[in-house]
Protein backbone atom coordinates (compact mmCIF):
# COMPACT_ATOMS: atom_id res chain seq x y z
CA UNK A 1 0.00 0.00 0.00
CA UNK A 2 1.13 3.20 -0.96
CA UNK A 3 0.48 5.70 1.53
CA UNK A 4 0.30 9.62 -0.04
CA UNK A 5 1.29 12.74 2.31
CA UNK A 6 -1.53 15.06 2.96
CA UNK A 7 0.41 17.34 0.59
CA UNK A 8 0.45 15.05 -2.77
CA UNK A 9 -3.52 14.61 -1.66
CA UNK A 10 -3.94 18.06 -2.33
CA UNK A 11 -1.74 18.52 -5.61
CA UNK A 12 -3.34 15.50 -7.14
CA UNK A 13 -6.74 16.90 -6.04
CA UNK A 14 -6.59 20.04 -8.03
CA UNK A 15 -6.25 19.07 -11.93
CA UNK A 16 -9.27 16.39 -11.19
CA UNK A 17 -11.37 18.91 -9.62
CA UNK A 18 -10.47 21.36 -12.87
CA UNK A 19 -11.29 18.18 -14.96
CA UNK A 20 -14.35 17.56 -13.62
CA UNK A 21 -15.37 20.66 -14.21
CA UNK A 22 -14.69 21.43 -17.41
CA UNK A 23 -16.75 17.71 -18.48
CA UNK A 24 -20.04 18.99 -16.42
CA UNK A 25 -20.14 22.74 -18.26
CA UNK A 26 -18.81 20.77 -21.48
CA UNK A 27 -20.94 19.35 -24.41
CA UNK A 28 -20.33 15.69 -23.32
CA UNK A 29 -22.56 15.98 -20.54
CA UNK A 30 -25.50 16.34 -22.72
CA UNK A 31 -25.26 12.54 -23.79
CA UNK A 32 -26.38 10.72 -21.28
CA UNK A 33 -25.13 7.05 -21.43
CA UNK A 34 -26.94 5.60 -24.45
CA UNK A 35 -28.82 8.24 -25.79
CA UNK A 36 -28.04 9.17 -29.32
CA UNK A 37 -26.96 12.71 -29.90
CA UNK A 38 -29.95 14.10 -31.31
CA UNK A 39 -29.77 15.54 -34.44
CA UNK A 40 -31.63 19.24 -34.74
CA UNK A 41 -33.67 18.69 -37.86
CA UNK A 42 -35.32 15.45 -39.59
CA UNK A 43 -37.22 15.31 -43.09
CA UNK A 44 -39.36 12.93 -44.70
CA UNK A 45 -42.03 12.73 -47.63
CA UNK A 46 -45.87 13.34 -47.55
CA UNK A 47 -46.92 11.56 -50.12
CA UNK A 48 -45.67 11.65 -53.85
CA UNK A 49 -46.76 10.02 -57.19
CA UNK A 50 -44.60 7.06 -58.22
CA UNK A 51 -41.55 8.13 -60.63
CA UNK A 52 -42.19 5.73 -62.82
CA UNK A 53 -45.95 6.51 -63.40
CA UNK A 54 -47.37 9.89 -62.81
CA UNK A 55 -51.00 8.49 -62.44
CA UNK A 56 -50.09 6.80 -59.24
CA UNK A 57 -50.40 8.59 -56.67
CA UNK A 58 -49.14 6.91 -53.13
CA UNK A 59 -51.20 8.48 -50.17
CA UNK A 60 -49.19 7.56 -47.04
CA UNK A 61 -46.40 9.74 -45.38
CA UNK A 62 -42.97 7.89 -45.75
CA UNK A 63 -42.36 6.32 -43.14
CA UNK A 64 -45.52 6.48 -41.95
CA UNK A 65 -44.11 6.85 -38.38
CA UNK A 66 -41.30 8.03 -36.93
CA UNK A 67 -39.71 8.88 -33.39
CA UNK A 68 -37.70 12.36 -32.43
CA UNK A 69 -36.40 14.19 -29.10
CA UNK A 70 -38.53 16.92 -28.42
CA UNK A 71 -36.91 20.40 -30.23
CA UNK A 72 -36.15 18.33 -33.25
CA UNK A 73 -37.45 20.26 -36.20
CA UNK A 74 -39.20 18.03 -38.67
CA UNK A 75 -39.88 19.13 -41.98
CA UNK A 76 -41.97 17.23 -44.30
CA UNK A 77 -41.82 17.79 -48.18
CA UNK A 78 -44.61 17.86 -50.77
CA UNK A 79 -43.22 17.02 -54.26
CA UNK A 80 -46.71 16.01 -55.35
CA UNK A 81 -48.04 16.81 -58.15
CA UNK A 82 -50.64 14.89 -56.22
CA UNK A 83 -51.08 17.41 -53.16
CA UNK A 84 -51.37 16.36 -49.78
CA UNK A 85 -51.79 18.48 -45.86
CA UNK A 86 -49.97 17.32 -42.71
CA UNK A 87 -52.69 18.48 -40.31
CA UNK A 88 -52.84 17.37 -36.63
CA UNK A 89 -56.59 18.08 -34.66
CA UNK A 90 -56.66 19.20 -31.18
CA UNK A 91 -57.21 16.60 -28.24
CA UNK A 92 -61.46 15.40 -29.11
CA UNK A 93 -61.59 17.19 -32.29
CA UNK A 94 -62.73 15.20 -35.18
CA UNK A 95 -61.10 15.09 -38.35
CA UNK A 96 -62.39 17.71 -40.76
CA UNK A 97 -62.71 17.11 -44.16
CA UNK A 98 -61.53 19.02 -47.47
CA UNK A 99 -65.13 17.59 -48.72
CA UNK A 100 -66.98 19.96 -46.28
CA UNK A 101 -64.13 22.53 -45.28
CA UNK A 102 -62.49 24.39 -48.26
CA UNK A 103 -60.81 26.79 -45.49
CA UNK A 104 -58.36 23.64 -44.98
CA UNK A 105 -56.40 24.36 -48.44
CA UNK A 106 -54.80 27.61 -46.62
CA UNK A 107 -52.21 27.20 -43.69
CA UNK A 108 -53.22 27.48 -40.23
CA UNK A 109 -48.87 27.12 -39.22
CA UNK A 110 -48.37 26.03 -34.95
CA UNK A 111 -47.25 29.45 -33.00
CA UNK A 112 -44.50 27.56 -31.54
CA UNK A 113 -43.24 24.47 -30.91
CA UNK A 114 -46.09 22.05 -30.50
CA UNK A 115 -47.70 20.12 -27.76
CA UNK A 116 -50.48 18.71 -29.01
CA UNK A 117 -53.12 20.41 -27.91
CA UNK A 118 -54.23 22.93 -31.12
CA UNK A 119 -55.45 22.42 -34.49
CA UNK A 120 -52.62 22.60 -36.98
CA UNK A 121 -52.43 22.55 -40.76
CA UNK A 122 -49.92 22.85 -43.53
CA UNK A 123 -52.72 23.36 -46.14
CA UNK A 124 -52.78 21.77 -49.29
CA UNK A 125 -49.46 21.47 -50.64
CA UNK A 126 -47.79 22.04 -53.64
CA UNK A 127 -49.93 24.74 -54.42
CA UNK A 128 -50.93 25.63 -58.39
CA UNK A 129 -49.18 23.97 -60.70
CA UNK A 130 -45.88 24.96 -58.72
CA UNK A 131 -42.88 22.27 -60.22
CA UNK A 132 -40.99 23.10 -57.12
CA UNK A 133 -40.89 20.60 -53.76
CA UNK A 134 -43.61 22.25 -51.22
CA UNK A 135 -42.28 21.99 -47.34
CA UNK A 136 -44.02 22.14 -44.51
CA UNK A 137 -42.01 22.59 -40.75
CA UNK A 138 -43.09 22.06 -37.24
CA UNK A 139 -40.86 21.52 -33.64
CA UNK A 140 -41.95 19.25 -31.23
CA UNK A 141 -42.09 20.75 -27.39
CA UNK A 142 -43.53 17.71 -25.53
CA UNK A 143 -43.04 13.99 -25.30
CA UNK A 144 -46.16 11.87 -26.68
CA UNK A 145 -47.56 10.12 -30.17
CA UNK A 146 -49.14 12.24 -31.82
CA UNK A 147 -50.96 11.28 -34.90
CA UNK A 148 -52.13 13.37 -38.14
CA UNK A 149 -53.57 13.34 -41.73
CA UNK A 150 -54.53 14.79 -45.07
CA UNK A 151 -57.51 16.38 -45.51
CA UNK A 152 -57.57 15.07 -48.68
CA UNK A 153 -57.31 11.50 -48.59
CA UNK A 154 -58.73 11.11 -45.01
CA UNK A 155 -57.06 7.82 -44.88
CA UNK A 156 -53.75 8.82 -45.59
CA UNK A 157 -52.05 9.45 -42.02
CA UNK A 158 -48.76 9.14 -39.79
CA UNK A 159 -47.39 9.28 -36.51
CA UNK A 160 -44.51 11.13 -34.98
CA UNK A 161 -43.78 9.65 -31.35
CA UNK A 162 -41.77 12.50 -29.38
CA UNK A 163 -39.46 11.46 -26.57
CA UNK A 164 -36.81 13.10 -24.15
CA UNK A 165 -33.82 12.28 -25.57
CA UNK A 166 -33.47 9.43 -28.54
CA UNK A 167 -34.88 9.48 -31.79
CA UNK A 168 -34.64 7.93 -35.47
CA UNK A 169 -31.40 8.88 -37.21
CA UNK A 170 -32.51 10.51 -40.93
CA UNK A 171 -30.63 7.60 -42.48
CA UNK A 172 -33.63 5.08 -40.49
CA UNK A 173 -36.51 7.72 -41.60
CA UNK A 174 -35.03 7.63 -45.04
CA UNK A 175 -34.69 3.98 -45.26
CA UNK A 176 -38.06 3.05 -43.88
CA UNK A 177 -39.66 5.58 -45.91
CA UNK A 178 -38.05 4.40 -49.09
CA UNK A 179 -39.02 0.91 -48.27
CA UNK A 180 -42.29 1.77 -47.78
CA UNK A 181 -42.50 3.69 -50.90
CA UNK A 182 -41.25 0.93 -53.46
CA UNK A 183 -44.07 -1.55 -51.52
CA UNK A 184 -47.22 0.90 -52.45
CA UNK A 185 -45.60 1.73 -55.85
CA UNK A 186 -45.55 -2.38 -56.35
CA UNK A 187 -49.68 -1.55 -55.60
CA UNK A 188 -50.31 0.90 -57.29
CA UNK A 189 -48.44 -0.39 -60.76
CA UNK A 190 -50.83 -3.90 -60.09
CA UNK A 191 -53.65 -1.66 -59.92
CA UNK A 192 -52.88 0.28 -62.54
CA UNK A 193 -52.05 -2.32 -65.29
CA UNK A 194 -55.63 -4.21 -64.06
CA UNK A 195 -57.58 -0.99 -64.73
CA UNK A 196 -55.81 -0.32 -68.58
CA UNK A 197 -57.05 -3.86 -69.30
CA UNK A 198 -60.67 -3.16 -67.68
CA UNK A 199 -63.64 -3.43 -70.89
CA UNK A 200 -66.00 -1.24 -71.31
CA UNK A 201 -68.69 -3.33 -71.22
CA UNK A 202 -70.78 -2.82 -74.12
CA UNK A 203 -74.28 -3.20 -73.57
CA UNK A 204 -76.35 -3.19 -76.98
CA UNK A 205 -79.60 -0.93 -76.67
CA UNK A 206 -82.91 -1.77 -78.78
CA UNK A 207 -82.25 1.73 -80.94
CA UNK A 208 -79.40 0.23 -82.54
CA UNK A 209 -77.20 1.81 -80.38
CA UNK A 210 -74.41 0.64 -77.84
CA UNK A 211 -73.71 2.28 -74.28
CA UNK A 212 -70.14 2.01 -72.70
CA UNK A 213 -68.60 2.30 -69.78
CA UNK A 214 -65.43 4.35 -68.89
CA UNK A 215 -63.86 3.54 -64.91
CA UNK A 216 -63.02 6.80 -63.01
CA UNK A 217 -59.95 5.83 -61.69
CA UNK A 218 -59.06 2.79 -58.91
CA UNK A 219 -57.94 2.89 -55.53
CA UNK A 220 -55.98 0.78 -53.54
CA UNK A 221 -55.50 0.26 -49.39
CA UNK A 222 -52.29 3.13 -50.08
CA UNK A 223 -52.50 4.36 -53.36
CA UNK A 224 -55.27 5.94 -55.89
CA UNK A 225 -54.69 5.21 -59.45
CA UNK A 226 -55.59 8.54 -61.48
CA UNK A 227 -56.34 7.61 -65.31
CA UNK A 228 -59.69 6.23 -66.81
CA UNK A 229 -60.17 3.03 -68.12
CA UNK A 230 -59.90 2.63 -71.95
CA UNK A 231 -62.13 4.37 -74.00
CA UNK A 232 -64.15 2.36 -76.64
CA UNK A 233 -62.34 1.79 -79.63
CA UNK A 234 -65.79 1.07 -82.10
CA UNK A 235 -67.45 4.43 -80.69
CA UNK A 236 -70.18 5.51 -83.54
CA UNK A 237 -72.26 8.20 -83.65
CA UNK A 238 -75.44 8.07 -81.51
CA UNK A 239 -73.76 5.89 -79.32
CA UNK A 240 -73.34 6.58 -75.45
CA UNK A 241 -70.22 6.52 -72.98
CA UNK A 242 -71.22 6.11 -68.97
CA UNK A 243 -68.41 7.23 -66.95
CA UNK A 244 -68.26 5.89 -62.89
CA UNK A 245 -66.37 6.13 -60.17
CA UNK A 246 -66.11 2.95 -58.10
CA UNK A 247 -62.45 4.68 -56.70
CA UNK A 248 -61.90 6.25 -53.10
CA UNK A 249 -61.63 9.43 -54.81
CA UNK A 250 -63.86 12.10 -56.16
CA UNK A 251 -63.64 12.58 -59.94
CA UNK A 252 -65.06 14.81 -62.91
CA UNK A 253 -65.03 13.48 -66.64
CA UNK A 254 -64.53 17.15 -68.02
CA UNK A 255 -64.82 17.52 -72.15
CA UNK A 256 -64.00 21.23 -73.59
CA UNK A 257 -60.28 21.20 -73.80
CA UNK A 258 -58.90 24.26 -73.02
CA UNK A 259 -62.26 25.36 -71.76
CA UNK A 260 -61.88 22.94 -68.76
CA UNK A 261 -61.55 24.92 -65.53
CA UNK A 262 -58.06 23.84 -63.56
CA UNK A 263 -59.82 24.96 -60.32
CA UNK A 264 -61.48 21.80 -58.66
CA UNK A 265 -63.20 23.46 -56.11
CA UNK A 266 -64.56 26.10 -58.88
CA UNK A 267 -68.36 25.74 -58.76
CA UNK A 268 -68.93 24.59 -62.52
CA UNK A 269 -66.25 22.14 -61.73
CA UNK A 270 -68.47 20.95 -58.19
CA UNK A 271 -71.63 20.96 -59.93
CA UNK A 272 -72.49 19.35 -63.39
CA UNK A 273 -72.63 21.77 -66.62
CA UNK A 274 -74.63 22.52 -68.05
CA UNK A 275 -76.54 20.25 -66.19
CA UNK A 276 -77.68 16.49 -64.78
CA UNK A 277 -76.52 13.47 -66.47
CA UNK A 278 -77.53 12.39 -69.70
CA UNK A 279 -75.85 14.99 -71.58
CA UNK A 280 -75.41 15.42 -75.33
CA UNK A 281 -71.26 15.85 -76.45
CA UNK A 282 -70.68 19.12 -78.20
CA UNK A 283 -67.52 20.33 -79.70
CA UNK A 284 -65.21 23.17 -78.50
CA UNK A 285 -67.94 23.30 -75.29
CA UNK A 286 -67.46 23.32 -71.92
CA UNK A 287 -69.34 19.89 -70.71
CA UNK A 288 -68.80 18.73 -67.22
CA UNK A 289 -70.04 15.67 -64.87
CA UNK A 290 -69.50 17.99 -61.62
CA UNK A 291 -67.95 15.73 -58.91
CA UNK A 292 -68.81 11.89 -58.67
CA UNK A 293 -68.07 11.14 -55.31
CA UNK A 294 -66.19 8.34 -54.59
CA UNK A 295 -67.61 4.07 -53.85
CA UNK A 296 -66.55 5.16 -50.36
CA UNK A 297 -69.28 8.09 -49.85
CA UNK A 298 -72.11 4.61 -50.12
CA UNK A 299 -73.88 6.18 -53.01
CA UNK A 300 -75.71 4.10 -55.39
CA UNK A 301 -73.80 3.45 -58.49
CA UNK A 302 -76.34 6.14 -60.50
CA UNK A 303 -75.24 8.54 -58.17
CA UNK A 304 -71.65 8.33 -59.26
CA UNK A 305 -72.25 8.05 -62.84
CA UNK A 306 -72.93 10.73 -65.40
CA UNK A 307 -73.81 9.53 -69.56
CA UNK A 308 -72.69 11.24 -72.81
CA UNK A 309 -74.58 10.70 -75.92
CA UNK A 310 -72.32 10.90 -78.74
CA UNK A 311 -74.19 13.30 -81.53
CA UNK A 312 -71.28 13.70 -84.22
CA UNK A 313 -68.31 11.41 -85.55
CA UNK A 314 -64.94 13.45 -84.42
CA UNK A 315 -62.93 13.61 -81.04
CA UNK A 316 -64.25 14.58 -77.57
CA UNK A 317 -61.14 14.95 -75.12
CA UNK A 318 -61.96 14.95 -71.06
CA UNK A 319 -59.87 15.22 -67.76
CA UNK A 320 -60.52 14.86 -64.25
CA UNK A 321 -60.24 18.63 -63.42
CA UNK A 322 -59.33 17.60 -59.23
CA UNK A 323 -56.33 15.28 -60.96
CA UNK A 324 -55.25 17.21 -64.06
CA UNK A 325 -52.01 17.33 -62.40
CA UNK A 326 -51.34 13.51 -62.04
CA UNK A 327 -52.07 13.28 -65.62
CA UNK A 328 -56.12 12.16 -65.56
CA UNK A 329 -56.96 12.35 -69.31
CA UNK A 330 -58.85 10.50 -71.82
CA UNK A 331 -60.37 11.29 -75.46
CA UNK A 332 -63.48 9.62 -77.60
CA UNK A 333 -63.20 8.86 -81.01
CA UNK A 334 -66.34 8.06 -82.52
CA UNK A 335 -66.61 7.09 -86.21
CU1 LIG B 1 -59.74 12.38 -60.75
Amino acid sequence: VIRMSPRFRVLFAIPIATLGLVAFAGPAAASAPGAAAAPSSVSLRAGLNDTKDPNIAILEFLPSSFKVAKGTKVTWSFAGPEPHSVTFTAPGQPRPNIVTDESLAAPMPPTGPYDGQSFVNSGVLPTGESSSVAKFSMTFSTPGTYTYYCVLHPNMDGTVQVTDDTQDSQKQITKTGNSQLAKWESEGEAAKAKLVKTKSKPIANTDGSTTYTVQMGASTPHTDVLAFSPTPQKLKTGDHVTFVNNSDAPHTASFGGKLVPTDPNAANVVSAVPGASPQTLVASTYINTGWLLPKSSGLPEPVRSFTFDVPDAGKFTYACVLHLPSGMAGELDAN
